[in-house]
């Protein structure tokens, strides 16, 4: 690739690792690749063989069974991609080939990933703004929700029994040492209110042109179905703001689009910046496993499942309702029975059908999560989630190696 003005990505990682990541990946059977990886650096046509080579082996089976030299290969072949769109000063293109390389690409040339986001970002911006654009840093802009909720349509639509018997209880600005005694140790449930006013987020995520300006030209993996458990539901890879647009005309179920469990702060990381670690997921002494985003209209249904961690799910735009059974409920809630989804019920609380009628009888607690709270759920209570307006959450799951070996 040509470098005379300068206009090149700095690849520090990959420059030092490639000779041994080609040589790991001929050794794994990719000969192909490693030839034509090895003329991509100077060949454009090289470069997007090699990537698709590389994609290719990334959906040879299920994602666990991928060797990760497969995702390093593909990750390398997203900065080669990058590097010639960087060039031409296709910066669209750039940042879309390095964001592939963060979401599906391994973890050795992360870092080079990284900077090269940052770089090709400041370049685009730059871009924009002497093309006579905006960089986005202006007034508050348009909101992302000014939805009221109306509480008669909502409880004809959440699942029979909904928010007639026990609400999880709210405590405000709990301290450390309460959280700890009070719920964490008996693990129990709780609602945490004003903890989150100093957060950034809560002042500019309901602003869509502050999202649109850090986030909209990146890319990102979003759910387009009614949930995860019905045969119609589909993976997207999609800009942030194609993402904003579907979700401000969300009015076909069938194209419900949500941003779901997703480490969006790893990729994107000005939103990184508007969020903070609550303390209550020190408690324990525990490592923090993930943090996630989930970001959707109105209407998106996340079914009863369960999770392996201690999870504080914080509320920063909108409101959910939560439904939650304790985890010594597990047997009567009809775990599926394949691996993937054991950790899912068979039963679909917006439906339940004949065979599990007996569901409607087990005890559970629920709430309106509302934004600025946080609702800390315990490792294996089941919960199911529904949005009830455009909702941003984050999710903080925490837990000892000890207690848990799944996610
Ligand atoms: O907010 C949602 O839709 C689901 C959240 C969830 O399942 C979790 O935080 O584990």
């Amino acid at each position: 690739m040509s470098e005379s003005n300068g206009n090149r990505l700095e690849t520090p990682t990959l420059d030092k690792e490639s000779g041994g990541l080609l040589r790991d990946i001929a050794c794994h059977g990719g000969y192909a690749f490693a030839s034509m990886a090895a003329q991509a650096a100077g060949d454009l046509r090289a470069a997007e063989a090699s990537r698709e080579m590389a994609w290719e082996q990334l959906h040879s089976g299920p994602w666990h069974s991928v060797l990760p030299v497969w995702r390093d290969a593909y990750s390398m072949a997203c900065l080669h991609v990058a590097g010639f769109h960087y060039r031409d000063g296709e910066f669209e293109e750039a940042l879309r080939a390095l964001d592939l390389g963060l979401i599906m690409g391994g973890t050795l040339l992360k870092k080079d990933l990284e900077s090269s986001v940052e770089k090709v970002t400041e370049k685009s911006r730059e871009a924009r703004v002497s093309a006579g654009g905006s960089d986005g840093d202006g007034a508050v802009g348009k909101r992302l929700i000014n939805e009221e909720i109306d509480m008669t349509e909502v409880l004809r639509i959440l699942p029979l029994k909904s928010l007639s018997t026990k609400i999880v209880v709210k405590r405000s600005a709990l301290s450390l040492e309460g959280f700890l005694r009070e719920y964490f140790l008996s693990g129990s449930p709780v609602i945490i209110t004003d903890c989150m006013s100093h957060w950034p987020a809560r002042a500019k995520w309901n602003d869509l042109d502050y999202l649109e300006s850090v986030a909209g030209y990146r890319t990102v993996p979003v759910e387009v179905g009614k949930n995860y458990l019905c045969s119609d539901w589909k993976q997207e890879l999609i800009t942030f703001s194609q993402f904003l647009q579907r979700m401000q005309s969300n009015d076909c179920p069938a194209l419900l689009t949500y941003l779901a469990q997703h480490p969006l702060f790893d990729q994107i990381t000005d939103l990184r910046k508007d969020i903070l670690v609550p303390d209550y997921c020190f408690a324990g002494g525990g490592e923090l496993r993930s943090l996630n985003a989930w970001f959707g209209p109105s209407g998106t249904v996340t079914p009863l499942h369960h999770d392996p961690h201690h999870n504080i799910l914080a509320q920063v735009v909108g409101k959910k309702y939560i439904r939650l059974y304790s985890s010594s409920l597990s047997e009567e809630l009809y775990p599926h029975s394949e691996t993937m989804l054991c950790n899912s019920s068979q039963v679909d609380l917006d439906n339940i059908d004949e065979e599990f009628a007996k569901v409607v009888d087990l005890e559970f607690m629920d709430c309106i999560l509302e934004a600025g709270e946080m609702l800390y759920i315990p490792p294996k209570w089941w919960h199911y989630v529904r949005s009830l307006t455009t909702s941003f959450s984050v999710s903080f799951w925490w837990s000892n190696s000890e207690d848990s070996t799944d996610s």
